[in-house]
């Protein structure tokens, strides 16, 4: 058996959510990610057999049965996670009728997974089908995005392209734009069930005066939705309450989806 916590894909979500509390993005236990593991992955390292204890999740995803998850703990500290893994971390399997979850390491202190778990687990499900190859789920409150679900209309296609005028860069990494929902009570299987929907056409999901979630096929795809999103929002941040004297226009944004082989989200430019 192999060491768990020296596995590359351990080693690189430990690193990652300490970067993300670096940024400043998961306050206290603000924020979540869950990371879709192959069998293979987990049996390197772990007796799938040996089953430590069962999670209800209390809502079926018979789309993600025997499907294998290391993801955060509900009410842990991003910020500790780097000096006690095991503790902050759990990995599970979702059973048959995709309603339960069978703890395989982790959660060691009788944790469980995030309060999120919903909107995580829907998500996966919902983006599986659009893209085969999707692993991750993330999800944070960074400050600027923030600010701006307060003071810019949540419309998707003007939330979209003012972040896409904000940098040349953002039309790149987010042709498919942002989705956004209302403030909503979280941690709730509504929340899970609007936020899979939305997850279908787009990699990026506000919850207006919340947070943001992203999906990727890796932890560097997703954070680096994430990073470009907030770079955009604190841009537009700054200069919100000034006269605007200049802006990227469509054409270049259209030159740019081009020049990059990318479709930008249909009915989004003019
Ligand atoms: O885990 O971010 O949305 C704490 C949260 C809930
Ligand atoms: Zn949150």
């Amino acid at each position: 058996m192999k060491d768990i916590l020296q596995e590359t894909w351990m080693i690189e979500m430990i690193r990652t959510l300490t970067n993300m509390y670096n940024h400043g993005w998961d306050e206290r236990n603000g924020g979540n990610v869950s990371m879709l593991l192959d069998e293979g992955q987990v049996a390197d390292c772990l007796d799938t057999g040996k089953v430590i204890r069962i999670i209800p999740t209390g809502f079926p995803v018979p789309a993600l049965a025997g499907r294998y998850f290391l993801v955060t703990g509900t009410g842990k500290y991003f910020k500790n996670v780097q000096y006690a893994p095991e503790v902050n971390l759990g990995i599970v399997r979702i059973t048959a009728p995709g309603d339960e979850a069978e703890l395989l390491w982790g959660f060691s202190d009788g944790g469980q997974f995030t309060s999120e778990f919903a909107a995580h687990m829907m998500s996966h499900a919902a983006r599986l089908e659009v893209n085969p190859d999707n692993r991750i789920y993330m999800h944070c409150h960074p400050t600027n995005l923030l600010a701006m679900t307060y003071v810019h209309e949540l419309d998707e296609r003007a939330f979209t392209r003012t972040l896409w005028q904000m940098c040349t860069e953002c039309i790149v990494v987010y042709p498919d734009g942002v989705n956004i929902l209302p403030c909503m009570v979280c941690g709730t299987n509504q929340l899970g069930l609007d936020t899979a929907e939305k997850m279908k056409t787009a990699r990026l999901v506000i919850w207006s005066q919340h947070g943001l979630s992203g999906m990727g096929n890796t932890l560097d795809e997703a954070f680096g939705l994430i990073e470009t999103v907030e770079k955009a929002a604190e841009v537009y941040m700054k200069i919100a309450g000034l006269p605007r004297v200049n802006t990227i226009s469509d054409e270049i944004l259209r030159g740019l989806a081009e020049r990059f082989g990318l479709t930008p989200k249909e009915g989004y430019l003019s």
